[in-house]
C-alpha cells in the first residue's frame, strides 16, 4: 500500500479521489435510468416484464414473479444449516440494538386548555431491494428488513433480480424468511425500483424503499425520491482505521482487507501518527493478499483508493478522519474512547482490538447499511425512524385560543393573506 505524510495536500486530492466514487459522478446513466423509470411508470407489468426479459435474460409474467412457498422451503434446503443458525443469532441482536431505538408518541396538555403532541406512525408498505450475483448478501437483507419490522411497518415486500432460470439466490431467501418478509418480487434494476415507486399490476407501491444496488439501481432511487422515501444513496464500502504506535499492525491490516475486498471502488485508509505502524501495516498487507480469493478486486481498490497517512499529530489524524467522514473507523489508539470524543463524522466506530469492522457487519446489531462517500457528515446509518413518519397534534381550547387571536390575524394580515386571519377573526367575532 502506499505510505503518503498527512499534509494539506495529500489531504485534499485524497477526499477528491474517494469522491470521483460518488453515485452522483454517473450523470452518463441517468438519462437510460430515466427513461426505464418513465416506461414502467406508463406501462407498469408490460414494461417491467419486458426490462426483465432483456437484462436479466428470463421471462417473467404476472403467474411467476412472485417466490412461492415451495421456493422458499427449496432456499432453505440449499442453504448451510449452520449459516441458518447464525443468521437466526444475528436477526435477534438486530431486532434489540433497534428495539432500543423506538421512540414513543407524546401528547403534553397545558393548563390553558393547549394541547400539543407528536404522534409516531410507521410507514405502511416498505420495499427491500436486494441485487443479484455476487453482491447479494444475506447479511443485508436481515439489515434492511428488521428495522422495518421493530417499527412496526404492516407489509414488507422484496425484490431481487431473477437468474435467467428464473431463480433467486437462496441466502436471499432464506435471510428474507428468517426477518420475516412478506412477500419476495423477482425483479431487479431500475425497473424493480420504478415498479416499487409507482406500483404495478403485480408490485404494490410501497413508501419507502431500501437497500443497496448497482449505479442503475442508486440513480432510479434518487430519481425516484420525492414520490417514494429512500434511504440514502449506498457507495461502495469503506474503512479508515486511525491508529498510534500502540496498533497490531497484524489486525489493522486484516482490517483495512476486509472492506477492500468488497468492490474495486471500495476504499481502505489507515491514518496514523506511527511510521513504523505504517511500514508494518503495509508490508503484512502485501502478505495477507496473496492468501486471499478476492485478490484480483483488493489489489485494483488498494491501487485505486487505498492509502495509509503517516500524521505528526494525533489531532491532525482526528481532523482528517472527521473530514473523510468514514462509512467504518476503527479507533485503535492507547484510549479509543478518549480518541472517540473527538469524532464528529463516521457512519460506524469500532473501539478496541477485539472490535473489527466485520463484528459490525455480520453480528453486533447495530446496521451496517451506512452513510458512504462523506455522507457521515449529514446521514444516519438505517434505523427505526427511517420506518415512521412524525404527525403534529394541536388542539386550542376557546380561552386558549382568544389568548392568542390577535397575534395571528396580526401575522396572517401582515403576509397578506386575510382569508387565514378571517378563519381566526370569525369565532370571536
Ligand atoms: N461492509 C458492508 C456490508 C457487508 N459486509 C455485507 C459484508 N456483507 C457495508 O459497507
Ligand atoms: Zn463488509
Amino acid at each position: 500500500m502506499r505510505i503518503v505524510e498527512l499534509n494539506s495536500k495529500t489531504r485534499n486530492n485524497l477526499l477528491e479521489n474517494l469522491l470521483k466514487r460518488s453515485p452522483n459522478s454517473y450523470g452518463q446513466y441517468e438519462q437510460t435510468v430515466n427513461e426505464i423509470i418513465e416506461r414502467v411508470r406508463r406501462q407498469k407489468d408490460a414494461a417491467l416484464f419486458e426490462y426483465t426479459m432483456k437484462f436479466d435474460h428470463c421471462r417473467i409474467t404476472a403467474d411467476n414473479i412472485r417466490v412461492t412457498r415451495d421456493e422458499i422451503r427449496e432456499a432453505y434446503e440449499n442453504t448451510d444449516p449452520a449459516l441458518i443458525e447464525v443468521m437466526k443469532k444475528s436477526a435477534a441482536n438486530i431486532t434489540r440494538f433497534h428495539e432500543k431505538q423506538l421512540h414513543n408518541s407524546w401528547i403534553s396538555p397545558e393548563s390553558d386548555g393547549t394541547i400539543l403532541g407528536q404522534r409516531i406512525t410507521p410507514i405502511e408498505i416498505s420495499g427491500v431491494y436486494v441485487p443479484g450475483g455476487k453482491a447479494a448478501y444475506p447479511s443485508s437483507v436481515l439489515m434492511n428488513v428488521l428495522p422495518a419490522k421493530v417499527a412496526g411497518v404492516s407489509r414488507i415486500i422484496m425484490t431481487t433480480p431473477p437468474d435467467a432460470e428464473g431463480k433467486v439466490n437462496p441466502g436471499t431467501l432464506a435471510a428474507a424468511d428468517i426477518a420475516g418478509v412478506d412477500e419476495i418480487y423477482k425483479a431487479g434494476g431500475a425497473q424493480a425500483i420504478a415498479a416499487m415507486a409507482f406500483g404495478t399490476e403485480s408490485i404494490p407501491r410501497v413508501d419507502k424503499i431500501t437497500g443497496p444496488g448497482n449505479i442503475f439501481v442508486a440513480l432510479a432511487k434518487k430519481a425516484c425520491f420525492g414520490y417514494v422515501s429512500i434511504d440514502s444513496i449506498a457507495g461502495p464500502s469503506e474503512i479508515l482505521v486511525l491508529a498510534d504506535e500502540t496498533a497490531n499492525p497484524r489486525y489493522v491490516a486484516a482490517d483495512l482487507l476486509s472492506q477492500a475486498e468488497h468492490d474495486e471502488m471500495a476504499s481502505a485508509i489507515l491514518i496514523t501518527t506511527s511510521r513504523e505502524l505504517a511500514e508494518k501495516v503495509s508490508e503484512q498487507v502485501d502478505r495477507f493478499v496473496l492468501e486471499l480469493s478476492r485478490k484480483e478486486i483488493i489489489e485494483k481498490s488498494l491501487e485505486a483508493y487505498g492509502y495509509i497517512l503517516v500524521a505528526s499529530h494525533m489531532d491532525e489524524a482526528i481532523d482528517a478522519a472527521n473530514e473523510i467522514a468514514s462509512e467504518h473507523l476503527e479507533i485503535l489508539t492507547r484510549n479509543p474512547f478518549e480518541t472517540m470524543t473527538k469524532i464528529k463524522n463516521a457512519g460506524a466506530i469500532f473501539l478496541g482490538e477485539y472490535s473489527s469492522e466485520p463484528l459490525g457487519d455480520y453480528y453486533a446489531g447495530p446496521n451496517h447499511i451506512l452513510p458512504t462517500n462523506g455522507t457521515a457528515r449529514f446521514f444516519s446509518p438505517l434505523n427505526v425512524d427511517d420506518f415512521v413518519k412524525k404527525t403534529s397534534i394541536i388542539s386550542y381550547s376557546q380561552d386558549a385560543l382568544k389568548k392568542a387571536h390577535k397575534d395571528i390575524e396580526l401575522f396572517a394580515e401582515k403576509e397578506g393573506l386575510t382569508a387565514h386571519a378571517n378563519s381566526i377573526k370569525v369565532r370571536f367575532e
